[in-house]
């Protein structure tokens, strides 16, 4: 398989700077190296440019750098669309998550062409699930499930030129919720899993329950995964920690069934503050996450459990 990488140094949607240095963060921790010796041809398109975007300002007051973020979105959402469209996996390098403002509507923009519904793994302590009305923080980071669902409150934002069925949106490792978010989540019936629920069952049964869903449906899979899914612990390298998060054997297993279902059909690694680390250890565990995905196992042999 090709794998796509496409830089993503977004850090406007963020409330501190430092994301702007992700990209390069996964390229010094070798994902380019970890992924062709895996097997992969890599194209590493380098980093995105935003557009030029000047929006009439917001009347919610807390919202910040609302024309750059659109700026960043609209061009990810074409570079996405056009990854997408190329017949290799695309990888987003971010960046904070306000990225996916660009890149999940731009590939579901291509599965819509090829008539595949797009299904949305939000691996998250957050589920980013604010309109422009609601969010409290002004970070726009908190807002992009919310606008590639259809949520109204977003008029601001590029218009959609394709949409995410929230039924199709799957959420792990949930444990912070605003009350907006909380209300807009039940309203819309999107398939959440906060900590509380994979502490008593489990983290793979809610993940087989959807990719059998996705298998069903002829599906395509989108991945996003923000570093503070994981427990500050073992990934202390962002601008949101929240105790209590997905533990190292979690994370992997995650990925590990990922791997196997053979669905995904692209990836974001979003959220990595190189300036917040220890010595590279958050983006080189990202770098495990991804190559755990794309096929690096424990045992040489065929495996197939579910
Ligand atoms: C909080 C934190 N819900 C907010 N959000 C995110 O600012 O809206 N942190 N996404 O990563
Ligand atoms: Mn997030
Ligand atoms: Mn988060
Ligand atoms: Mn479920």
């Amino acid at each position: 398989k090709t794998c796509t990488l496409v830089g993503a140094p977004v850090q406007s949607g963020a409330s501190q700077p430092g994301c702007i240095m992700g990209p390069d963060a996964f390229r010094t921790a070798r994902l380019e190296d970890t992924l062709v010796s895996l097997g992969h041809k890599v194209d590493d398109r380098g980093n995105v440019r935003p557009e030029t975007v000047d929006a009439t300002k917001h009347s919610n007051p807390a919202i910040h750098d609302l024309s750059e973020t659109i700026g960043w979105a609209t061009a990810l959402e074409q570079a996405a669309f056009d990854a997408a469209a190329s017949d290799a996996m695309p990888i987003f390098l971010g960046g904070d998550h306000s990225l996916s403002i660009g890149t999940v509507p731009g590939v579901a923009r291509h599965w819509a062409e090829k008539d595949r519904p797009l299904f949305a793994l939000w691996l998250d302590a957050h589920p980013d699930f604010h309109t422009l009305e609601t969010t409290g923080s002004g970070n726009l980071h908190g807002t992009p499930v919310a606008y590639f669902c259809g949520l109204g409150g977003f008029d601001a934002y590029p218009p959609l030129r394709a949409k995410v069925d929230p039924a199709n949106v799957c959420m792990l490792g949930i444990r912070s919720v605003d009350p907006a978010e909380n209300a807009a989540l039940a309203a819309a019936r999107v398939d959440v899993h906060d900590m509380r629920a994979i502490d008593e069952h489990g983290i793979a049964a809610p993940l087989r329950a959807f990719l059998d869903r996705v298998r069903a449906a002829n599906g395509a899979l989108h991945v996003s995964l923000d570093v503070d899914f994981l427990d500050p612990a073992i990934a202390p390298a962002v601008g949101t920690t929240v105790p209590g998060g997905a533990t190292f054997r979690e994370a992997h297993l995650v990925m590990e069934m990922l791997c196997d279902s053979g669905l995904v059909t692209s990836l974001d690694l979003v959220e990595l503050n190189p300036f917040l680390d220890e010595r590279g250890r958050t983006a080189s565990l990202m770098v495990d996450l991804c190559a755990s995905l794309m096929g690096r196992k424990v045992l040489d042999r065929p495996t197939r459990r579910f």
